[in-house]
């Protein structure tokens, strides 16, 4: 039996795409893969069999410049480009997908909106820690009640002096019951939503956890509930309207493209050497014409979405992408690595339900991926009002 761990990971690029990417990029790369094996690998297994957040990983994330990497380096970020983001995520989701949100959260949901929407004051104030992994975010849009369709929020602000009194809460929130502070949104009493940073040790704030997951175990998840809690107005943010939230989901789908590659490389690449080493009827599994086909199609898929990815890396960079184009990608991605992560479980066998090999574990988190940041059904439509003009939601 071979060891199903990671540390023996080979990189699968069919088409050399890696020839499109500059050296930044595969320096990048490679510096969160060698991560990766280093700290992810040898302890995944057991924090998502714990259902445990390996919390002290916060720290390393940061130190690898996980959390804002294409943001201005004169935040504590990385500045680097779109395509550089995206090699990080997908290195960090090859590891988990739970710790590649661990990122996302802090760096396209917590960090990006208040780099976009945040006064100069609040960007100092703010961001190098976040940047540092001193401070810790989460990001709350999710209700009980309107998960796909967020316009319907029931969060609500109320005017008080030099403050906001906050009502509301809200579900699903990835980090939020070890975070420091919240990127929320609620609706002012004008309708309007509007984003608040809000410190989770101010009175009337909780955040309980959510047991229970089979998905995204070593990812901690919980509620957010605000109950008269006072936020000063100068933590709010200067947007108004849904395309707040919305702009930063754009940036963190775009890097869920990209990471969910990166899941199901880590598939591909056990299947490809549990096939070469598990012996049926006197030969490798892998000389069997239905396995060959299970592995000539995973990485034809695998080669695609690398393509979208880079592709879509470089209209990003140039500043030309679309939410419709993000979407896309997301959908395709994710629902690429979930077949695939199904595909390679056949592979290994009855084995393949063990965490002797990552593919159980990628295939449950590849079920949440499939549904946060937007399901793969909202993301058809999206596309379907994109290329017909006609819009599904209204
Ligand atoms: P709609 O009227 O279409 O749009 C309202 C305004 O927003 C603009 N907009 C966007 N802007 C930037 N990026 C996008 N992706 C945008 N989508 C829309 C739009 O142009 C408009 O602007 P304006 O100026 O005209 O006001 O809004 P709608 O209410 O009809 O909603 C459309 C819909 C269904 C597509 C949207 O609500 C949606 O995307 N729903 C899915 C919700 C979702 O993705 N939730 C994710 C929660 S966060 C999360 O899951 C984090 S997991 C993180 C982790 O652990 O990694
Ligand atoms: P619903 O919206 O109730 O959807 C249920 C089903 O109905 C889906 O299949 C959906 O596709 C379908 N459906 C809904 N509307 C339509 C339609 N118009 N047409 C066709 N089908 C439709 N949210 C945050 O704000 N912050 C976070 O950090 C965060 N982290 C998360 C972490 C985890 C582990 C999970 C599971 C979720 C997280 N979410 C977070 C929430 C996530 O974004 C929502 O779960 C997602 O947007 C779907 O909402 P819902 O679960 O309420 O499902």
């Amino acid at each position: 039996m071979s060891s199903g761990k990671t540390d023996r990971f080979q990189y699968h690029d069919y088409y050399n795409v890696d020839e499109l990417l500059d050296e930044n990029h595969l320096l990048a790369r490679q510096s969160v893969r060698d991560w990766v094996k280093q700290e992810v690998s040898p302890i995944i297994e057991e924090y998502a069999e714990r259902s445990e957040c390996p919390n002290h990983l916060f720290k390393g994330l940061a130190e690898i410049g996980a959390f804002g990497p294409s943001l201005p380096e004169k935040y504590g970020c990385g500045g680097m480009d779109e395509i550089a983001y995206g090699v990080i995520m997908q290195e960090l989701e090859r590891g988990d997908s739970g710790i590649r949100s661990m990122a996302s959260v802090q760096g396209s949901l917590v960090m990006y909106p208040i780099y976009r929407f945040g006064t100069e004051e609040q960007k100092q104030k703010y961001l190098p820690k976040l940047a540092s992994g001193e401070l810790i975010g989460c990001f709350g849009l999710t209700e009980p009640d309107f998960g796909s369709n967020p316009a319907g929020m029931l969060s609500n602000i109320k005017d008080d002096g030099d403050s906001y009194i906050l009502n509301g809460s809200k579900m699903w929130i990835t980090n939020s019951p070890v975070a420091d502070i919240a990127i929320v949104w609620a609706r002012d009493e004008d309708g309007k939503v509007r984003g608040l940073i809000v410190d989770m040790d101010l009175d009337g704030v909780s955040a309980p956890e959510i047991k229970g997951k089979w998905s995204l175990r070593a990812s901690i998840t919980g509620e957010l509930v605000f109950e008269d809690v006072r936020v000063p107005k100068s933590n709010v943010l200067e947007v108004k309207g849904l395309k707040g939230p919305l702009s930063c989901l754009s940036k963190a789908r775009y890097g869920i493209a990209w990471g969910a590659v990166g899941a199901a490389l880590d598939c591909y690449d056990s299947a490809l050497r549990y096939s070469q080493e598990r012996i049926q009827f006197d030969r490798p599994i892998g000389q069997f014409q239905l396995t060959q086909k299970k592995l000539a199609e995973m990485i034809t898929e695998i080669t695609k979405a690398q393509l979208l990815n880079w592709r879509l890396g470089t209209l990003a960079n140039s500043g030309k992408v679309t939410p419709a184009q993000i979407s896309m990608a997301k959908r395709n991605n994710v629902a690429m690595a979930l077949d695939i992560a199904r595909e390679a479980r056949q592979i290994h066998g009855g084995m393949g339900i063990t965490n002797e090999y990552p593919v159980m574990r990628h295939m449950m988190n590849l079920e949440t991926v499939l549904t946060y940041e937007g399901t793969h059904d909202i993301h058809l439509l999206i596309t379907g009002y994109d290329v017909t003009g006609l819009n599904a939601f209204k």
